[in-house]
């Protein structure tokens, strides 16, 4: 772990569940972390608790919406120059609004996703690679599923948004193959953080009680996940990783209405 000491790091979704521990594991271990999402109190939370555990550490906050072109590009040109190279990229914000069959999705839903999930993915990471490409190095991190690669019924879209991120994510590895430049995917099971309360429209008691029928792990197994992969010798890619809790062997093997 201690190769990412110094490194700068910037993490979408970083106010709340994977994102938030992540940024508070890298900095544990010396990396500079640029944090971003919509809710800006929330960031300030995170710094603060940063701030105190780490205070070598820099941090600047992004408040960006990236499911908005303009919001992400606005939110780059915002950097302070000591994060305007970065080393590592975890783009990881995501939702799954709603637990529908297709025949009910809504045009709307189906959007959040859409935008959220997969054209964030690409447009954040068309402020980063340029500069990853021209220093010939740096990591890149997508955060899929496990229902990237089985969906389950009433998460059709957005396994799709996750089969999506896999795609983008090989093409991605491909494309930079010449390079020294590394993708990664995590590919998390069920991890509890405020993912079910979006998925139930802020019903806190359906979350609860799905995370009381299901196992789970704590977000923090992820971000171990996410630091290990991102501070391996350059010359190896972790391409590709699951984390799911003891329990969960299949992604079928969950019902988000229990
Ligand atoms: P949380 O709901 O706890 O966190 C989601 C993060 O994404 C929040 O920080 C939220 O911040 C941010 N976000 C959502 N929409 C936007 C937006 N439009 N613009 C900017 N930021 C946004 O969920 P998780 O931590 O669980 O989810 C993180 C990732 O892990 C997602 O990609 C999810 O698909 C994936 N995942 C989660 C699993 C789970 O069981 N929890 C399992 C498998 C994958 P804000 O609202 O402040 O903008
Ligand atoms: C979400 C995974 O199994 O919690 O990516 O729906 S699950």
């Amino acid at each position: 772990f201690e190769r990412i000491k110094d490194q700068t790091v910037f993490i979408t979704g970083a106010s709340s569940g994977i994102g938030k521990s992540t940024a508070i594991v890298f900095a544990e271990f010396g990396a500079n972390v640029v944090i971003a999402a919509r809710r800006g109190e929330k960031l300030a939370e995170l710094e603060g608790i940063i701030n105190q555990k780490c205070p070598t550490v820099k941090v600047h906050k992004v408040v960006m919406d990236v499911s908005n072109e303009e919001s992400i590009k606005a939110g780059f040109e915002s950097l302070p120059s000591w994060a305007a190279d970065i080393d590592v990229l975890v783009n990881n914000a995501g939702v799954s609004p709603g637990v529908e069959q297709i025949k009910d999705l809504t045009s709307e839903n189906m959007d959040t996703m859409l935008n959220t999930n997969i054209k964030s993915l690409v447009f954040v990471t068309q402020q980063v690679l340029p500069r990853m490409l021209q220093r010939d190095s740096g990591t890149v991190i997508n955060i899929g599923s496990v229902l990237g690669s089985a969906p389950r019924p009433t998460a059709g879209m957005y396994s799709a948004t996750k089969f999506a991120l896999s795609a983008i994510t090989q093409t991605l590895r491909m494309e930079t193959n010449d390079t020294n430049v590394r993708i990664v995917e995590v590919k998390p099971g069920i991890v509890q953080t405020e993912f079910n309360v979006v998925r139930n429209f802020g019903d806190q008691e359906a979350s609860d009680k799905f995370y009381e029928a299901m196992p789970s792990i704590p977000p923090e197994d992820v971000a171990e996940a996410i630091l290990f992969a991102a501070s391996r010798d350059p010359r190896c890619v972790i391409t590709e990783i699951s984390v799911v809790p003891k329990g969960q062997a299949h992604p079928l093997l969950i019902q988000p209405n229990a």
